[in-house]
């Protein structure tokens, strides 16, 4: 019997914020989407300025998408495959890994997630119950930087505010949601400027955002930390914050007040290469245009050892400006009414033998296990519980040396799921030696990726449209949003979940993966908060209203104001962890320039580069398949000043090479508004048009920014472990001459 026609509500899953589709689906394929007005983002103009939703019936069927499990029967890279049944595929995969988990144990297994994309807790629940704590991520580069931060300063991550009708001023730092947000907030943010909002953006481009802004402060790469110790500087000395809440709720002010006298306006001029009377009037604005909002991405996670102090003298001027719990402005999120992330995950089965096992754990401070116990300490007397592995995944370059070298031991096998690693993580290079060193890779995704054409098996996922979904925020905010499959999976395709779970049940997890489909989990998730699916389906949402001033509640066992979930019971201007840890209690500015210092190294590259910054319609390597995506935007971009493109006669459009001391790859040049010492090269560029084998493996080589990039584990912030994506020194020359280089 074939379905009827019909147009049903559903959700986009092109990129993490689900937007609400309604699917015209004639006999269970999808023919046509349009918004759907009635579900999140509710205008269906915001949907339709994003390129990326018209593609969706496309993405189903698209002739590239992998529809049955394929297994490798040539040598690894060669694209020789077989078809197989996902049974076989299973029993085999199962197979082999209880085999090496004999050999070597259950640490030798690790697994790879990408950004917010699926649902990740199956394969966090299948890695506890199996053994292996070297589950890894990118998180140490996006995310984790400002939920640790948060949580050591007002113990629990920080939810930021904009509201057009309310907040006064914004900082957006290190972000460009112009680009990198096609939903909701870039609307915002344009509401906000027409409506005479103060925008301040902190950039080294002068972004599409920056072109909104009232102040845009165009620092040198790296120099965050300093730029806002500037601010606080301004801010403290001319008497312009929250004396109350500092007096009542602020824990550290006095040291902070000597610390900063190191930081005047000029000395933070000299070192951001910013006018100091700029520095000034931004800091004025935040500390006097309340409700002021702070936003901030990547350009401030990606900048190494640098990262976490800029962070937390950002979070201080939030703090000491009165600005958290403040309509407009911030408030502290909430743990969720319905099933958290931590309890879905099941890290409690891990032994702790083989979490001292992980790979980092004896030299990272903070993003490990015993780091997260030091702070749970501390929020589960609030009742709040963050996620778990997320926050303690093993290094990435340790994983990737051990799989090259088996020091400190072996490990053997790989699971990739919703990631990338070939294009999104540091040193490609390194990543391709270790892949191919490896007794068993599997790979779970849409298309066969450079990372898959490695992989012994390639495992065909039900993605966008074919599967329920339900976003939540990891478990730290009190917020779900999602809804319904609007067609059954096409081909032989399966949820990531039935996968792990099929996995789980071959290896003696049975009794652990009780739900039979992805959508009976999501409704047992909810059922706390008395939610059955199709309820939550109508309005794709549950998010009661936001709580304020959480702290000033009595608690009943004391008598006293609940305060903040940290060590003080306030907000730790200067954290006592931090301390304990051995690690700057007060934020300082500390530039890596050791390799600057080397001879010769600053003159061979006397350019700074940025890798990464986000240019729809792509999202990190996905979507160069479609045509008409490509026609929109045909080539990896690196945009470079007309000063640069002058010195070196590059034309706009021309083709150069970019090169660092770990590689080089090509980009057009694009001359645009950017400091005149800055390179940007777009990340995430595959050619998935030319061979899926080796030597070309997708074009993985060519215009590849990671082939630029290294996180080696010597030279990473020592608390999370976090390495630099941007503020690389290079030199750029044209693509059809060798060694050209920048005079
Ligand atoms: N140089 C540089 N590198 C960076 C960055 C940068 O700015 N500069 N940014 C970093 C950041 S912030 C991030 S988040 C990462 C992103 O890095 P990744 O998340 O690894 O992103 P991709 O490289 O696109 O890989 C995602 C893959 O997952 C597949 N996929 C999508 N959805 C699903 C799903 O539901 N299930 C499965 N099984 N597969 C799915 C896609 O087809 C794609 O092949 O990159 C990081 N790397
Ligand atoms: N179209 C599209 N949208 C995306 C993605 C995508 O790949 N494509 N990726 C998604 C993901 S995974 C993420 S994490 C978000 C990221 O969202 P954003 O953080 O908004 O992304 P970026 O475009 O990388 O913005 C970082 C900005 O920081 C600037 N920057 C670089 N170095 C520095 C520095 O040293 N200091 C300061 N202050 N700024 C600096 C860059 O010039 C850039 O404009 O975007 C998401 N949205
Ligand atoms: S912003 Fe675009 S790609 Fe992302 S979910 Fe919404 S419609 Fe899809
Ligand atoms: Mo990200």
């Amino acid at each position: 019997m074939t379905a009827p026609d019909q147009t049903l509500p559903t959700n986009c899953r092109l990129c993490g914020y689900l937007c609400g589709l309604l699917a015209r689906v004639e006999a269970g394929h999808v023919v046509d989407v349009k918004p759907d007005p009635n579900r999140y983002p509710y205008d269906p103009h915001i949907v339709n300025g994003c390129l990326r939703h018209r593609i969706n019936p496309q993405f189903l069927e698209h002739p590239q998408r992998l529809n049955q499990p394929l297994k490798r029967i040539g040598a690894r890279g060669s694209g020789r495959w077989e078809t197989c049944s996902w049974e076989q595929a299973l029993d085999d995969i199962a197979q082999r890994l209880g085999n090496l988990r004999q050999q070597f144990g259950a640490e030798t297994l690790a697994t790879s997630i990408g950004g917010a994309r699926g649902v990740y807790w199956p394969l966090h629940r299948f890695m506890n119950l199996f053994g292996s704590p070297n589950n890894i991520g990118i998180g140490q580069i996006c995310w984790n930087p400002q939920v640790w931060v948060n949580t050591l300063t007002f113990g629990w991550p920080i939810e930021y505010e904009l509201d057009p009708d309310l907040t006064r001023c914004a900082v957006l730092w290190g972000t460009n949601p112009a680009e990198s947000d096609n939903s909701l907030l870039w609307r915002t943010i344009c509401q906000f400027t027409r409506q005479g909002g103060s925008l301040i953006v902190i950039d080294p481009r002068q972004t599409r955002t920056a072109r909104r802004a009232s102040l845009h402060l165009p620092l040198k790469p790296g120099t965050d930390a300093a730029l806002a110790l500037g601010f606080l500087h301004a801010i403290i000395s001319e008497g312009l914050y929250d004396q109350a809440f500092v007096n009542d709720w602020c824990q550290g002010f006095e040291p902070l007040q000597d610390h900063i006298s190191q930081y005047p306006p000029e000395k933070v001029a000299a070192l951001t290469d910013l006018p100091a009377s700029d520095i000034v009037q931004a800091a004025r604005l935040f500390a006097t245009q309340r409700p002021a909002t702070q936003i901030s991405g990547r350009g401030v996670d990606q900048i190494g050892a640098n990262s976490v102090q800029a962070l937390r003298a950002m979070a201080i001027l939030r703090a000491i400006t009165a600005g958290i719990d403040l309509p407009g402005a911030s408030h502290l999120g909430q743990m969720p009414d319905f099933i958290p992330e931590i309890d879905l995950e099941l890290t409690d089965h891990l032994p702790e033998s083989q979490r001292t096992k992980q790979l980092g754990a004896d030299q990272i401070l903070l993003q490990t296990y015993s780091g997260y116990e030091r702070v749970n300490a501390f929020t589960q007397r609030h009742a709040r519980r963050l996620p778990h592995r997320y926050l303690t995944s093993a290094h990435p370059n340790l994983v990737w040396r051990a799989m090259q070298t088996g020091d400190p031991y072996p490990i053997k096998a790989m699971i990739v799921m919703a990631s990338n690693p070939l294009l999104s993580h540091a040193d490609s290079r390194l990543i391709y030696t270790a892949l191919k060193s490896l007794d068993l890779l599997v790979v779970l995704d849409y298309f066969l990726t450079p990372t898959a054409m490695l992989a012994d098996y390639v495992l065909p996922v039900a993605g966008t449209l074919e599967r329920p979904v339900l976003q939540t925020d990891a478990g730290i905010s009190n917020i779900a949003y999602g809804g319904p499959a609007a067609i059954s999976p096409l081909a032989e395709r399966r949820t990531d979940y039935d996968f792990w779970r099929e996995l789980g049940i071959r290896m003696d997890q049975e009794s652990y993966w009780q739900w039979p489909s992805l959508q009976a989990c999501f409704a047992d998730i909810l059922a706390p908060v008395g939610l059955d699916w199709d309820s939550f389906c109508a309005s794709g949402l549950y998010a009661p209203p936001r709580l304020y001033h959480q702290h000033e509640n009595i608690d009943p066992a004391t008598g006293e104001p609940l305060g903040f979930a940290t060590p003080s019971g306030k907000v730790e201007l200067y954290s006592t962890i931090l301390e304990q840890l051995g690690y700057d209690p007060l934020p300082v500015h500390s530039p890596n320039e050791t390799a600057l210092t080397k001879p010769g190294f600053k003159e061979n590259y006397p350019l700074t580069l940025l890798t990464g910054a986000r240019q729809q319609p792509y999202y990190a390597s996905e979507f160069r398949q479609f045509s008409q995506l490509r026609t929109h935007h045909p080539h990896p971009l690196a945009e470079i000043s007309s000063q640069t493109a002058e010195l070196i006669s590059i034309q706009d459009g021309e083709m150069i090479w970019v090169e660092t001391a770990n590689g080089r790859a090509r980009f057009q040049a694009k001359i645009c508004e950017i400091r005149p010492e800055v390179v940007s090269v777009e990340y995430g560029w595959w050619f998935p048009e030319l061979e899926a084998s080796e030597p070309d493996l997708g074009g993985v080589w060519v215009s590849n920014a990671n082939l630029l990039t290294t996180a080696e584990f010597e030279t990473c912030d020592p608390l999370l472990g976090q390495w630099p994506y941007n503020g690389l020194p290079c030199r750029i020359y044209h693509a059809d001459s060798s060694h050209m280089k920048l005079a």
